[in-house]
């Protein structure tokens, strides 16, 4: 039992070294008609190509968000409510992203440089 706690323990402290340097960008999309993704409290217009981590909250059940760009395309679903993280790789070019069945107004992007 100690064994096993103290594998968990290690597998642990890996997964956290394994990430630690990589920027975490927070996406949300809903409840209402909103879409954002920032990093800490400001909206992400630039980055520096490179590994990010994705968090996305889908916090509504009629929105989604949507991701695409430079060998990017990730997306949750519509129908569905959650948090999904993506690690993703940019490249210079210009990302957006969207909620798909309002994509008229429920958008925003970003370049990397
Ligand atoms: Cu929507």
């Amino acid at each position: 039992m100690k064994y096993v706690l103290l594998l968990g323990l290690v597998a642990l402290l890996a997964a956290s070294t394994a990430t630690a340097g990589t920027v975490t960008l927070t996406g949300t999309t809903g409840p209402g008609f909103t879409i954002t993704l920032k990093k800490g409290t400001t909206k992400v217009t630039k980055l520096k190509a490179g590994t990010y981590i994705f968090k996305i909250s889908d916090k509504s059940s009629i929105h989604n968000f949507h991701l695409t760009g430079p060998g990017v395309n990730k997306k949750t679903s519509v129908g569905g409510k959650g948090t999904s993280t993506w690690k993703l790789k940019l490249k210079k070019g210009t990302y957006k992203y969207v909620c798909d069945p309002h994509k008229t107004f429920m958008k925003g992007s970003f370049t990397v440089s």
